[in-house]
């Protein structure tokens, strides 16, 4: 795989601290490197100590590679290496150690609900790409508060918590504001969705998330699935609201020129080609 670049992105998100800056050709851990001098930060907000975040790494003892307690530390990525204690990125070096903003030692497990529909004009008849032929997907789309950046309503995996759920409910809030709706209406929004979230869906991707929080002992890791609305009548009619972290919400078209957050658009790429549509 390419060797990440939005782990490396000179200011380190939310703050004014400034990564190593690490060469394309010393991201590999097996790559010698004495003169490397990673910065440590870790994010006032993870070292107040929230419910989502690790203790300090030095007042406890969390099982590496393996399900400790409800809490998984094992990687999509196959075992990743500890060194001194401290769980290595398996990607290479991003010029930061710590946590930054991340609450996990290791990975930090995330899902992602990609959402589609056919593009489809006035007439309810599907839209075809000018220059490729293909038929044109649009995907849910949020826009986040902390970057502004476009992106898939995904959220984090809490503990113990199927991917399953974690997939309905990150969409939910993100781009339904489930969280501010009344609790007639948030049943109403369940009702609607739940079809489609109980289709088996299309798992796009699986493993590390290029993600600009991500350091040298922190690291975000997603399971990214397509639900897809064919007919447009299930939530392709649901009003979508910006809720949570989420400031926007749209349905934008797929195509090769997107730039979202992190790794999205890769993902976004992979369910074009799966089901034949413009990229
Ligand atoms: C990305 O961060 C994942 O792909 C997912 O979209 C997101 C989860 O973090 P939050 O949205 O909860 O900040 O790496
Ligand atoms: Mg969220
Ligand atoms: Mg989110």
């Amino acid at each position: 795989s390419a060797p990440h670049i939005k782990a490396r992105c000179p200011k380190y998100p939310g703050s004014e601290t400034q990564r190593f800056p690490v060469p394309d050709d010393k991201v590999d851990w097996n790559t010698d490197w004495p003169q490397y001098r990673p910065v440590s930060y870790t994010a006032p907000s993870v070292l107040i100590k929230p419910v989502w975040a690790d203790q300090d790494i030095r007042s406890f003892s969390p099982r590496f590679n393996a399900l400790d307690g409800n809490v998984d530390r094992r990687s999509h990525e196959g075992d990743y290496r500890v060194e001194q204690g401290m769980p290595l990125n398996p990607r290479g070096r991003t010029g930061l150690t710590g946590r930054g903003l991340l609450g996990r030692w290791g990975p930090n497990h995330a899902a992602d609900p990609i959402v589609t529909r056919w593009k489809r004009d006035s007439a309810g008849q599907q839209v075809s790409h000018p220059v490729s032929k293909l038929p044109v997907l649009q995907f849910v789309s949020i826009k986040r508060r902390d970057c502004g950046e476009w992106a898939i309503p995904g959220g984090m995996v809490d503990p113990g918590e199927l991917v399953s759920l974690t997939l309905q409910r990150e969409f939910s809030e993100e781009a339904l504001n489930s969280l501010a709706a009344s609790p007639q209406d948030r049943e109403r929004i369940h009702e609607r969705i739940t079809q489609l979230f109980n289709s088996p869906g299309l798992e796009v991707y699986k493993g590390y998330v290029d993600d600009p929080r991500n350091n040298d002992n922190s690291w975000m890791e997603t399971v990214a699935v397509n639900f897809h609305d064919d007919t447009g009548n299930s939530v392709s009619e649901l009003p979508l609201q910006a809720g949570d972290d989420a400031g926007q919400v749209h349905w934008i078209d797929l195509d090769s020129g997107l730039s979202l957050y992190a790794s999205h658009s890769q993902f976004l790429e992979v369910v074009a080609k799966e089901r034949h549509a413009h990229w």
